[in-house]
């Protein structure tokens, strides 16, 4: 039984000691398991499946899968991914005719997900305010209908990162044949930043290191990314380096249990209860700080070479490979020369000690990787911090060769590969003349919007349709619940989801929620049971084989959907035959192969292999024809914080965070074990001297206020005040909740990725 009504969390917190991984692990995994109700035979199938050559690729993030696994190839986030894929609860219609949507709309997102797995399709009785069970060819005709009336340029086609490369590419041809080029998708509100600072510094929009680069690298770098909550799996790769004697170097503002101490829970340690160190040296920034942690690291590198010249002493920096492949070295030496050591330790919150330091290691490594996530990349100056991570590499030649590069580790498990292959409001990234030539028609050259342009459409009531490919929009998106009160202006509003979310209970005028299979799941096609593909946060291309049960007899797989709502939508075109490519989705790989030459080249032959198959990347062959100029670029800075908002004693940056028990927008449960947090998630980390200094008491309650100069009042009332290890003026609170204090016009430069990590926020006592 689904739970009602709505279940009332408590917070406790406690201070976590524990490494990452280890018993916890286990405890966590084993309680979702409890409350996801899979069942137990299965999932321990479905589990030892997972990552496999032969099996499907985990659900969960998008961390590469190597090509010889480990016999359990799965951590806690996969385990718990799969578990609750594999759920015995279901959502059924009598769900739904027991429960209006205006009801729903007072469960949490904990409650949402417990509901279980869609299990028919949907329609939206505006009357009764339910959701009423509908056929599915009613619905693709209505939605078809539909579309039709609409002006194409006003219809959005999200989606989340996860469905496969086939329905991705699918997708996006879709919405240009209709007319659309309104392909946002989670990237935007993610690595967007990543696209397009990688782009102009190395001219690659996606990371250079692979796998086995964490196998020849001789110094790690970690810049805001949690590797315990949010890619487990890389653990095992940063604990092998550890073991080779690798020195990792931490910058977060917060002490994340990953970073600290690893506890491989596969292995002896859990008998010996040793843990690997994983941080040589663990630095705690202000949010916002990189910039101006980047520029110490790089002076205090560039004056090491200039110290060696001096003495006759060996070169720090690769000048052959700074003469030969880069630009802008000249400008960006004088800027770093230039910023005094005052400024950039007042910008980063960090002593110079402490960054020549990290630069030492940095220095002494013959080859070194720099990691990096949302801590860098949804800021104001988010491509800019970007841009600073390549300059740091550049300075010493470190991408294009083994065990070194950029690594940005992306969030979903297709989010890379569904970019590669169309989904993207911007004209330039996809090959719209070969589309044209492929399927005999014109495709809009226009921009299309990306996810934040969605959201001001909808708040100026321009928005006419909205088409969403999983995820959960409305509640990943900033200022959630001013978009949420305008989006039913909308005419037409499609979720195709497994799982219920909040997303699903905001409805256009007619509004459709189709469920569809889980990649676990055996979707079985004319010409039998299909296999689909993902590409890695490496451009790793890999099989994904579902041989699982279908949750319910009445689901469609996302091929057959979009197949669906084309072909009621669309006129015949003799060049493309959706049934053919549905019974059969090899078919669709040789077309993707036919539009991507380059990338693709014997896709069907090749994507069964062992650890798949590569997308070549020029920046890995130190090829930067694509970079801006032709060359791999030194970029400077415009300002040493990336904040984009002046400092003023009572405003905070705030970080809005994820737990160890959720999945962006899905909440598996109420804790976060890595912060020793649980029970609930109405938390303020604060700063035990800025509690003082405020007068906040641990335990009680406060509320937050965005400063904003929209006229637009943001507030968030009733946060447990928790003394926390954070650096002074940063405060910490949960995602998606506090999206209500994220203005949809405070986002990176050049990107558009909301700037979630540094919200400019007052602490309203209550
Ligand atoms: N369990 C789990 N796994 C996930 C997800 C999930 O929600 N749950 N989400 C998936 C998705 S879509 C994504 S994109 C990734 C996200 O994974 P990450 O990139 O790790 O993103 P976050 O957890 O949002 O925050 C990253 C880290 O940045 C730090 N940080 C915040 N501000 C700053 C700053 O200014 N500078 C620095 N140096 N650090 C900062 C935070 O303390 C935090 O440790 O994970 C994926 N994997
Ligand atoms: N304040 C703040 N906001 C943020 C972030 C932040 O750090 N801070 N992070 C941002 C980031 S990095 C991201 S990626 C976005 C996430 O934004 P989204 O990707 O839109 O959100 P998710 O929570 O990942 O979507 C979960 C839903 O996807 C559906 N789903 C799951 N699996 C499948 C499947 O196989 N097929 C289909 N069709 N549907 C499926 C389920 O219905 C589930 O409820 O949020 C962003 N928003
Ligand atoms: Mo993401």
């Amino acid at each position: 039984m689904p739970p009602s009504p709505p279940s009332k969390p408590k917070v406790r917190v406690k201070p976590y000691e524990g490494p990452a991984g280890g018993y916890g692990s286990l405890y966590g995994m084993a309680k979702v398991a409890l409350h996801a109700a899979p069942p137990p035979v299965e999932t321990g199938r479905q589990l030892l499946r997972q990552n496999k050559a032969e099996g499907f690729a985990c659900v969960s993030c998008a961390w590469p899968k190597p090509a010889k696994p480990h016999p359990a190839e799965f951590c806690e986030n996969g385990a718990k991914a799969t578990a609750w894929d594999l759920t015995r609860r279901r959502c059924t219609p009598e769900f739904f005719a027991r429960h209006t949507l205006t009801e729903l709309l007072d469960w949490s997102d904990y409650d949402l997900e417990q509901a279980g797995r869609l299990t028919d399709p949907m329609r939206y009785d505006a009357a009764n305010d339910r959701y009423v069970p509908c056929r599915w060819d009613e619905a693709f005709a209505t939605i078809g209908a539909e579309l039709k009336a609409l002006d194409p340029t006003k219809v959005t086609f999200y989606a989340s990162g996860r469905a496969s490369l086939e329905t991705s590419y699918m997708w996006a041809l879709m919405a240009r044949l209709y007319g659309s080029q309104n392909l946002p998708d989670s990237s935007n509100m993610c690595h967007e930043s990543t696209s397009v600072g990688l782009k102009q510094s190395i001219g690659s929009p996606v990371g250079t290191v692979l796998l086995e680069d964490f196998e020849a690298t001789d110094a790690i770098f970690f810049f805001g990314q949690n590797v315990g909550s949010n890619s487990p799996r890389l653990l095992h790769d940063l604990q092998k380096a550890v073991r080779r004697g690798v020195p990792i170097v931490t910058f977060n503002p917060l002490r994340e249990a990953g970073l600290e101490r690893f506890q491989n829970p596969q292995s002896f340690q859990m008998v010996t209860g040793q843990a690997t160190k994983i941080s040589v040296q663990y630095h705690q920034p202000r949010a916002g700080g990189d910039l101006a942690v980047l520029t110490g690291l790089c002076k205090a590198v560039i004056a090491a070479d200039e110290a060696a010249q001096a003495t006759g002493g060996l070169p720090v920096l690769d000048h052959g490979f700074i003469a030969d492949h880069t630009q802008g070295f000249e400008a960006f030496a004088a800027f770093c020369r230039d910023t005094g050591w005052d400024e950039i330790e007042a910008a980063s919150g960090l002593l110079r000690a402490d960054l020549e330091a990290a630069a030492a290691v940095y220095a002494a490594a013959p080859a070194a990787i720099c990691v990096y996530g949302m801590g860098l990349t949804q800021h104001v100056l988010g491509v800019e911090n970007v841009h600073m991570v390549c300059n740091l590499l550049l300075l010493r030649g470190n991408v294009g060769r083994p065990g070194t590069g950029p690594c940005p580790v992306r969030g979903h498990s297709n989010v890379q590969g569904q970019r590669t292959v169309g989904i993207t409001e911007k004209p330039e990234l996809a090959p719209l003349d070969i589309l044209k030539a492929q399927y005999g028609f014109e495709p809009p050259r226009e921009k299309g919007w990306n996810t934040v342009e969605v959201c001001e459409a909808v708040l100026k009531g321009e928005a006419e349709g909205f088409v969403s490919l999983g995820g959960n929009f409305l509640r990943a998106v900033p200022d959630s619940p001013r978009v949420e009160a305008a989006w039913r202006r909308q005419r037409l509003t499609v979720q195709i989801a497994t799982k219920l979310n909040r997303s699903h209970l905001v409805c256009g005028q007619t509004a459709y929620l189709l469920p569809c299979l889980s990649r676990i799941e055996r979707d079985e096609q004319a010409t039998g049971p299909q296999t689909v593909s993902v590409e890695d946060s490496s451009s790793c291309i890999h099989a994904s084989f579902g041989d699982k049960t279908p949750a319910g007899p009445n689901l469609r797989s996302e091929p057959a959907i979009v197949a669906g709502i084309a072909k009621a939508t669309l006129p015949p075109n003799s060049k493309l035959d959706w049934d053919a490519w549905l019974g059969d989705y090899a078919l669709v790989r040789d077309a993707i192969e036919a539009t991507y030459p380059d990338w693709f080249k014997g896709f069907n032959q090749r994507f069964h292999q062992p650890g798949g198959f590569h997308r070549p990347n020029k920046a890995r062959l130190r090829n930067f024809s694509e970079a801006t100029g032709g060359k791999a670029n030194f970029l400077k800075p415009s300002s040493l914080s990336a904040t984009g908002f002046e400092d003023a004693p009572d405003i905070f940056r705030l970080m809005t965070l994820r737990s160890n028990d959720q999945f962006n927008t899905t909440v598996y449960g109420y804790e976060d074990r890595f912060r020793g947090v649980s029970g609930g998630r109405d938390v303020l980390f604060v700063n035990r001297d800025d509690m003082r200094s405020l007068g906040l008491v641990e335990g009680r309650r406060a509320g937050l206020a965005t400063v904003a100069e929209d006229g637009v009042e943001r507030t968030m009332s009733g946060l447990r005040v928790t003394g926390y290890d954070i650096p002074r003026g940063c405060l910490g609170t949960y995602y998606p909740e506090c999206n209500v204090l994220v203005p949809v016009g405070h986002h990176a430069q050049g990107s558009m990725t909301p700037a979630s990590k540094s919200v400019p926020v007052r602490i309203v006592p209550e």
